[in-house]
């Protein structure tokens, strides 16, 4: 109901303090009695409420869920979250993100589902995504760059995902070009896509599938071995609109930078979680396949491998393996 929302707004706008009862009741114009049952209800939907006498009500955690209120109440950004279309269970988010894309929607609009039904990968290949335990969301961003800087967004994305990360605690790695590794193995997969003429870019969908709440034994057995989620690394629960909260503020505060500034902060960024620079990598690419080491990366965010015989490759696309 929009009284539950208008409640939330006055949680947010509280940021973790408390509200009287008194106040609730004449912001939303209802009875002292009507409030405490909304404040019941919200109980009901899994959120923790400290009640002080004199002091009124406080939310000391919400529930574990990635609906538009969950985000919203305590969200510190202008634009990216501020639009969100959840749904419970969808093939894609990018899917629905692109169809979003294609209709106008404003830039930071974001598609998230507790369940993907057909998670998609690079090159078409599968991204799973069980329900209620990980964040499967679509980011759209509409910037005004060229069409072959497009890739420095996914170096961007991974960075602000991998700060959030690292604030809860966790060590990561970033792969080029798209993977969080934690302790070697996948936490987070991210898949760019383009709404683009030869021009001019319409918008970018930014697809960050995160592993979260999974035990070991959720994984498919073809990923069983190569995957991890946040749980499995900090034996606790991670609340899932917090940490999209928290990737949100980082990748609005980088895009800013980025948009006014250029790549170079978010390049040194990138390489201060990179792990295959300076090590002996295997790239698989669309043509070839090729053995060197990973000299870092171009300011367009393409790969440099050098081979022994001392040619050099700028690789836009690929598989690596370290
Ligand atoms: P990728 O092609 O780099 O990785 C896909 C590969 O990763 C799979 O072939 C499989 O081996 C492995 N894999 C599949 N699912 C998982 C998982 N849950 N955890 C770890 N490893 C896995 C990476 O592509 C890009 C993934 C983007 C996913 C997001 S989710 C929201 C958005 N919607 C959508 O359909 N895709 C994006």
């Amino acid at each position: 109901t929009s009284i539950r929302k208008q409640l939330l707004e006055l949680f947010s706008k509280a940021d973790g303090g408390f509200l009287s009862g008194q106040m609730i009741s004449e912001k939303l114009g209802c009875s002292r009695t009507a409030v405490w049952k909304h404040i019941e209800d919200l109980r009901k939907e899994g959120y923790e409420l400290e009640a002080v006498r004199r002091l009124g009500y406080r939310i000391a955690q919400k529930p574990d869920k990635v609906t538009a209120n969950e985000i919203h109440l305590g969200l510190e950004t202008e634009y990216i979250g501020r639009h969100i279309h959840f749904q419970e269970t969808v093939d894609s988010t990018q899917k629905i993100a692109a169809r979003l894309g294609y209709e106008g929607a404003p830039e930071g609009t974001v598609v998230v589902a507790e369940e993907q039904t057909a998670g998609r990968g690079r090159l078409n290949r599968q991204w799973y995504s069980p329900s209620g335990t990980g964040i499967w969301m679509s980011i759209l961003l509409r910037p005004n760059i060229p069409v072959h800087q497009a890739p420095q967004l996914t170096l961007l994305a991974a960075v602000s995902v991998a700060q959030a990360i690292e604030e809860i605690g966790i060590t990561v790695g970033i792969k080029w070009p798209n993977d969080i590794l934690i302790g070697g193995k996948k936490a987070v997969g991210i898949l760019t896509e383009l709404q683009a003429d030869p021009d001019r870019i319409h918008a970018v969908i930014v697809g960050i599938g995160i592993n979260v709440n999974q035990q070991s034994y959720h994984f498919a057995s073809e990923i069983e071995n190569i995957a991890t989620s946040l749980c499995i690394e900090t034996g606790t629960h991670v609340n899932r609109a917090t940490l999209m909260q928290r990737i949100f503020a980082n990748m609005e505060k980088l895009y800013k930078e980025y948009l006014q500034n250029g790549f170079t902060v978010i390049k040194v960024l990138w390489e201060s979680y990179a792990i295959s620079i300076g090590k002996e990598i295997k790239a698989r690419t669309m043509h070839e396949t090729l053995i060197g080491t990973a000299i870092g990366i171009t300011d367009d965010g393409v790969l440099i491998l050098e081979e022994k015989n001392g040619s050099i490759h700028y690789i836009h696309s690929a598989d690596i393996e370290i």
